[in-house]
Order: structure tokens, then sequence, then C-alpha cells
């Protein structure tokens, strides 16, 4: 509390600090939750502690999340959208930066707490998933005309999948913790997809599908619902916006979105692929963003699904084999029972996979 109130009290904050408590549940920055006191009002912040293992350049990635909501600010101001909620205020340092780092080096930053919102980590209903694909789709569009070259690569390659299949090779061959005997099922079924991985970036490479400003992170639990309504309010997480693709976005909501369970349920029958909430995401995520894809950049949103749960697979399942240092866990085996869900996930998807594509295009007709 101590350290967290001096922190705070080099941003330019209304009244003082009362209380301050953990938020949120994200894997990877420390969230926190202050409230000050300014005579008989109360103001609530959300403090962040932004992971250096994770994000080397603080400077950089404040930098870009300033211009987004700068952006995304703009936009809601001309179309009279909901200026205080559907975008991340942030709150400047008394310096006049947008962040302060600590004596450790580490990033703070500051933004207003949005009001009479939530979040869900698993889905609640097919509307809610709608509401998600309206809210990412219209993201993406509203970036369409977002200058990418002022913003910086937060976390080079960071779906670059080829890449994050070479890494999980070596993680394998290190076996850094002696756990890849235990995991030998696990392995041989991500080895089985050696050459879809490149599928995406050969299509990019190839001029086949545009490079867009994508958030890169579109997990459900990224983007704040009205608590009364159930309309999405605002896409959050913004450390990740960066040049990328539209099937990324698409892909990783279908991930998190799409299977009715936890992301680290043990119990793998619980976890399924299912097809409604795939068709919800998409009716949203299209109805905002599909006038501006063409037949192969719509086609390759499913391929983008299987390429988003299979990635992050292989990185839960890497991170396990090198001992649980980039992902925030909770007991032991949790990276494993992460890899297990996506895994699943993914031989369901194989089981639907034309239902997944006639889906898409039949929404874009
Ligand atoms: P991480 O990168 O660790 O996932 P997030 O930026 O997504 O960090 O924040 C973690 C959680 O905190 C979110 O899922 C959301 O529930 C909550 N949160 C973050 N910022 C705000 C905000 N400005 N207003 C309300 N809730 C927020
Ligand atoms: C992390 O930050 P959070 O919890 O929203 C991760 C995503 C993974 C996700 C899996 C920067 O997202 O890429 O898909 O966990 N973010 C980063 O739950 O690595
Ligand atoms: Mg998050």
């Amino acid at each position: 509390m101590e350290q967290l109130r001096k922190i705070a009290e080099q941003f330019d904050l209304a009244g003082t600090m009362v209380s301050a408590g953990e938020f949120g549940d994200g894997h990877i920055n420390d969230t926190y939750l202050v409230v000050c006191r300014d005579g008989e009002e109360s103001h609530e912040y959300v403090l962040q502690r932004i992971n250096r293992n994770v994000f080397a350049d603080g400077k950089g990635l404040m930098a870009n999340m300033q211009a987004v909501t700068d952006y995304t600010r703009k936009i809601l101001e001309r179309d009279g959208g909901d200026v205080e909620r559907g975008t991340l205020t942030i709150v400047p340092a008394k310096n006049g930066e947008s962040c302060v780092f600590d004596e450790e080096g580490y990033c703070w930053r500051v933004t207003h707490e949005i009001k009479g919102v939530y979040s869900a980590s698993v889905v609640e209903n097919a509307g809610m998933l709608r509401e998600t694909g309206r809210a990412f789709g219209k993201f993406m569009r509203d970036l369409d005309g977002f200058d990418a070259s002022v913003l910086t690569e937060t976390i080079p390659n960071f779906h670059h999948t080829p890449k994050r299949f070479e890494n999980f090779k070596r993680a394998v061959a290190e076996d850094r913790m002696g756990r890849a005997a235990g995991v030998q099922a696990e392995i041989q079924f991500a080895m089985g997809y050696e050459e879809f991985v490149h599928t995406l970036v050969d299509q990019l490479e190839g001029g086949v599908i545009p490079l867009r400003v994508t958030h890169n992170d579109t997990k459900i639990n990224n983007l704040l619902l009205d608590k009364e309504t159930g309309k999405a309010i605002c896409v959050i997480d913004l450390d990740t916006v960066m040049p990328g693709l539209a099937a990324y976005d698409f892909g990783d909501s279908i991930r998190s979105g799409a299977n009715p369970a936890d992301e680290d349920e043990r119990d793998l029958s619980k976890v399924t692929m299912d097809i409604d909430l795939y068709e919800a995401f998409a009716a949203g995520f299209l109805s905002e963003a599909g006038a501006i894809m063409k037949k192969e950049e719509l086609l390759s949103l499913p391929i983008g699904a299987k390429m988003m749960t299979f990635e992050c697979g292989i990185r839960f399942l890497s991170d396990y084999l090198d001992g649980d240092v980039y992902f925030k866990v909770h007991r032991e085996g949790h990276n494993l029972d992460r890899a297990r869900t996506q895994f699943k996930m993914v031989a369901d998807m194989e089981k639907v996979w034309d239902r997944m594509n006639e889906i898409v295009l039949n929404l874009a007709k």
C-alpha cells in the first residue's frame, strides 16, 4: 500500500488516495483499483504496473496507447458517442508524462476507472459474444484510417506463429524443468501443425491479405460491457495495438469466447468449440468490419480462429516447459491445463471446419 501510494502521488489525481486493491484478472500486468477522496467526493482510478519482462519499451507502449486513445476519442466526438466511457482516458503524471518509472525500472500508468461496466472471462450468452464481435470489428474499422507508422511494435513478432513454433521446439529440446516426458501427447499433437503455422504469414507475404492496425489481444475480458444493458462500452488492454491481421482479432475472440468453459478448465469434456457462439461473434464482427474485407480476408478469419488457438496453446505449453516464466500462474500445472484446453478447441474446430467457413461467407453476403 505504501509503495502504491508513492507511485499514485506522482499522478495528477483528484484528492488523496484512501485505498488500493488488486483488480481484474489479466495474465500480464499488475492492476489495482485506487480510490481517492476529495472532500465529500470519491474518485476511482486504475493503476497498472506494466510487465517489463513482456514489454521492454514502456515509453513506446504508452506513446502507442496515447495515440490510439486520442484517435478513438476523436471518432467518438465525431459520431456523438460516449466520450467518457467509450475509450480509455490516460491520467498524466505530474511531470507531464503519460507514465512514471519506479526505482526498479517498472513503468506505471493510470487510467480513469470506467463506471457501470463489467468484463467476463467466460462467455455468458450468445448476445454477449455478438456485442464483443461488434466492438472488436468496430475497433478495427475505426483504426482503418490510423497511421500505423507512428506505432512502436511493443512485442516484435507477437503473432508470428512460425516463430512461436520455433520457440516451442526450442522449449521441448531444452526441457529446462524435465517436464517434457510427462507431456508427450500434447507435444505430439502440436508437432502435427508444423506446416499449418505458416498459413497466415504466407498469405500476408504473398499479398493475399492486407496488414492492418489491429488490437492483437481480443480476449473477451479485454472488452468492458454495460452492467445494465450488456452493450459493449470500451475496448481495453491496448498494449498490443500494432500492425496485424483481421484474422488475429477475430481469432483470439473465438479462442477465448466460443469456448463455454474456462481457459484453464481441467475437465476437457466441458471445453468445446460452440458453433452457435462462433456464429454470434462472427455476425457482430462482420456487421462492423465486413464491408472493408474482401473474400480472401473473410476466409482468413476461421484460419485465424484456429491459428490463435493453436498459437496460444503452444505459448502456454512452451511456458510450462520453460518453468512458468511468462504467464502468471496460480497453481501447479496451470499453464499445462491452459495448453490442453486450447488444443481441445483446435481439435474441435477441425470437426466443424467447413461450417466455420460457410458461416463467415454467408454472413458477408
Ligand atoms: P492485462 O494486460 O494484465 O490483462 P488489462 O489492461 O486487461 O491488463 O486490465 C486487467 C483488468 O482490469 C481488465 O480485464 C478489466 O477487468 C480491468 N480494467 C482495466 N482497466 C480498466 C478501466 N479503465 N476501467 C475499468 N476496468 C478496467
Ligand atoms: C495474455 O494480458 P491478457 O491476460 O489480456 C496475453 C495474450 C494471451 C492471453 C491468454 C501481452 O492476455 O496474448 O492470448 O494472455 N497477452 C500478452 O489468456 O502476452
Ligand atoms: Mg487484459
